[in-house]
């Protein structure tokens, strides 16, 4: 196909704009006032109000922040290892990184979904998207650790997800890149996209009890990109609403073809009739192969099950279950307010905020308002649906997130601000700055029902001079600003992991009293568990070796131990005896080719160690957990292969045959 190439210079022209002229506000010094210190000051010992759980966009980890304080509280990996925790290192957690093309230590985390009740926030459970291999994680939010992972087949990019219902049912996953479903043979010529490629969304049930994701059916579409999305609430219950782009359906420099049409889509989606058709056995079975990760906190392990098939619905043979509606210009962000009437599309070239009315696309619907076709699907009317327009909002609208007055928060990429406006009547009531190139925006609750009007987060593309240099990567950057009265004033520049995107915040106490302190050793089923000094032993299976060693404040038991050869395959299956909050024990062998292991109280982790040299092994504890840290400790003697050494291990009674009389003095007791 031949493009005009003064047209396509002119998008390219603009591309470039939007991607690497983000400008800088002019007025970059400093703009806070007076009070701002003490707005966000914590003071020593004092909790913060709120708990901010913000995506780690390249580092595939969740990071958590206090609020107003910004100070980091942890960081939680999920589709990434982290060697500070053990966390895809240790035997238990390996299967949490696995997929169908095998392990995958890391992903692309955009978005953070927070489970709800009743359209709000319930603090059980954060779900985050991997955009790159597609996969959604569910943390449990008792532990602060990722307990799920499940891999999304017929999907190339899980961009537009996770976005959750008001009541938990499901968390959605629209595909960013179509691609031939996965049972269709995909080695095609790329330039058949027209005919091959197709979007997927796929439904994904949550356990009411347990939080345990499955695939509940997949949608199958048209070839586009699925950006975002967001469910309706309260008189949009059961609907979907997803930002699409590529419309055009373009193979290559979508910079420039992708961004033809003058309006793309939002596409409204009716899950509640997805369900009945599901329940009514209209879903075809389609073969497909994902994994689903779970980990089970009584044996303190992961599992990894490959599942071999999803229920497709094709959207064009089920008519009533979609409908497009045109939205300007390349649309990212689709948020619904609190109410669950109003529908906002930001077209990222778009020069201004379209917002549409659940009721009149209703009517709509029932009145035939359309405009022709798109892939089979209807096109309502523009007009049809609009609520009406935020006439000169701002350069490059990205996402929009609400108050509890009926003012929404729109940011503006291209001219780096945040632009408040209110969602009756939508007039521009304030406009701040933001250093710079913000992406998305945070209020707690801001996408719930119940949104609070205190905080505004802003997470930036771009830090520039904001700190301190550290070479060429500088530290990411989000911003607070305090939204309580008619302006909004900033309070606050913090530093975040990786490129931060979405975030959700919410109530200290809804999180903080559900807090696990320690795992209750009575209850640990782990089959090499040793719930006691008494239990801890090593023994031989051919060339792998066990050791059920236990740690507590200040030794390892058995700490000499001896008989292992080079070859062997050792594990060290280590328990925390302890029984208290905040005493964590590490454990690490020297040459060990993974990582250290950090073991909760109460828990059981293992670590592989495969000695490659024979000789002598010091071992340790890596987490500073009492006066005599330093003495929690032991070696491993390591013979040749082929050694008659025999097994042998013990912690204070492998005493020097001259010395015994001084040594046992020292000897602990059990
Ligand atoms: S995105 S900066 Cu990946 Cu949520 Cu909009
Ligand atoms: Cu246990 Cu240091």
């Amino acid at each position: 196909m031949r493009i005009n190439t003064k047209y396509a210079q002119g998008m390219a022209a603009l591309a470039l704009l939007v991607s690497v002229n983000a400008c800088k506000p002019k007025d970059a010094g400093s703009v806070v006032s007076g009070d701002a210190a003490a707005k966000v000051y914590v003071a020593p010992g004092k909790y913060d109000e709120y708990y901010n759980f913000v995506s780690g966009g390249f580092s595939g980890q969740l990071s958590v922040y206090g609020l107003p304080s910004g100070r980091l509280l942890r960081v939680i990996p999920v589709f990434s290892v982290d060697p500070e925790k053990g966390w895809g290192y240790s035997e238990e957690t390996k299967p949490m990184l696995n997929t169908s093309h095998g392990s995958v230590p890391w992903d692309d985390l955009h978005h953070v979904s927070m489970s709800q009740t009743n359209g709000e926030i319930d603090g059980r459970w954060a779900f985050a998207n991997a955009n790159n291999t597609p996969r959604v994680a569910r943390v449990d939010l008792k532990t602060f650790r990722t307990a799920e992972i499940l891999e999304l087949p017929n999907s190339g990019g899980n961009h537009s997800s996770p976005f959750i219902t008001e009541n938990s049912e499901y968390i959605v996953a629209g595909t960013r890149f179509s691609v031939p479903p996965d049972d269709k043979n995909g080695d095609v010529p790329i330039n058949t996209y027209k005919q091959n490629f197709k979007g997927t969304i796929s439904f994904i049930s949550i356990d009411k009890n347990s939080g345990n994701m499955d695939i509940a059916f997949q949608l199958q579409g048209p070839g586009v990109n699925f950006d975002l999305s967001h469910a309706g609430k309260g008189k949009s219950n059961g609907w979907f609403f997803f930002s699409t782009y590529n419309t055009e359906q373009a193979n290559t420099l979508l910079e420039v073809n992708a961004s033809k049409r003058d309006k793309d889509f939002i596409m409204a989606v009716n899950w509640k009739m997805a369900e009945q058709l599901i329940k009514a056995g209209k879903g075809r079975k389609q073969a497909a192969k994902y994994a689903s990760n779970r980990f089970d906190e009584s044996t303190h392990t992961a599992t990894s099950t490959i599942k071999n098939e999803v229920s497709v619905l094709d959207i064009r043979e089920h008519p009533g279950l979609v409908y497009m509606i045109p939205c300007p210009k390349s649309p990212h962000g689709c948020d619904v307010d609190p109410t669950g009437e109003y529908i906002v599309g930001s077209g990222k070239l778009a020069a201004l905020i379209p917002v549409f009315s659940f009721d009149k696309i209703q009517k709509a619907i029932a009145d035939k308002a359309f405009d022709g076709e798109y892939d089979g699907i209807p096109v309502i009317k523009y007009e049809a649906a609009l609520y009406g327009e935020v006439k000169k909002p701002g350069l490059g609208p990205l996402h929009t997130e609400f108050d509890d007055k009926g003012n929404a928060y729109t940011s503006m990429f291209v001219s780096s601000e945040v632009v408040k406006w209110n969602v009756k009547d939508l007039k521009v009531l304030d406009r701040v700055p933001t250093y710079y190139s913000v992406g998305h925006l945070m209020v707690p609750g801001g996408d719930s029902k119940k949104p609070t009007g205190k905080y505004l987060v802003a997470y930036n593309k771009i830090t520039k001079d904001r700190y301190l240099p550290t070479g060429p990567e500088l530290s990411q950057s989000a911003q607070l600003y305090d939204i309580s009265g008619d302006k909004m004033q900033l309070l606050l520049d913090f530093p975040t992991i990786g490129e931060p995107h979405y975030a959700q915040a919410v109530a200290a106490d809804v999180i903080k009293n559900n807090s696990t302190k320690f795992f209750k050793i009575e209850e640990n089923k782990h089959p090499h568990v040793a719930k006691g000094e008494k239990e801890a032993k090593v023994w031989r299976e051919g060339n792998k070796v066990h050791i059920n060693m236990t740690l507590v404040r200040s030794h390892l038991t058995p700490d000499n131990i001896e008989g292992i050869r080079v070859g062997d395959e050792v594990y060290f299956h280590t328990t925390n005896l302890e029984q208290d909050w905040d005493v964590p024990h590490g454990f690490a062998v020297k040459g060990a080719l993974n990582a250290e292991l950090l073991v909760m109280p109460g828990e059981t982790t293992t670590l592989k160690w495969v000695p490659l040299k024979a000789g002598m092994y010091p071992i340790y504890c890596t987490d500073f957990c009492s006066a005599l840290h330093q003495e929690m400790s032991g070696y491993v003697r390591v013979s040749p292969a082929g050694s008659n050494v025999p097994i042998s291990f013990s912690t204070g009674t492998n005493l020097p045959k001259d010395d015994t009389a001084t040594a046992q003095a020292g000897a602990v007791k059990k």
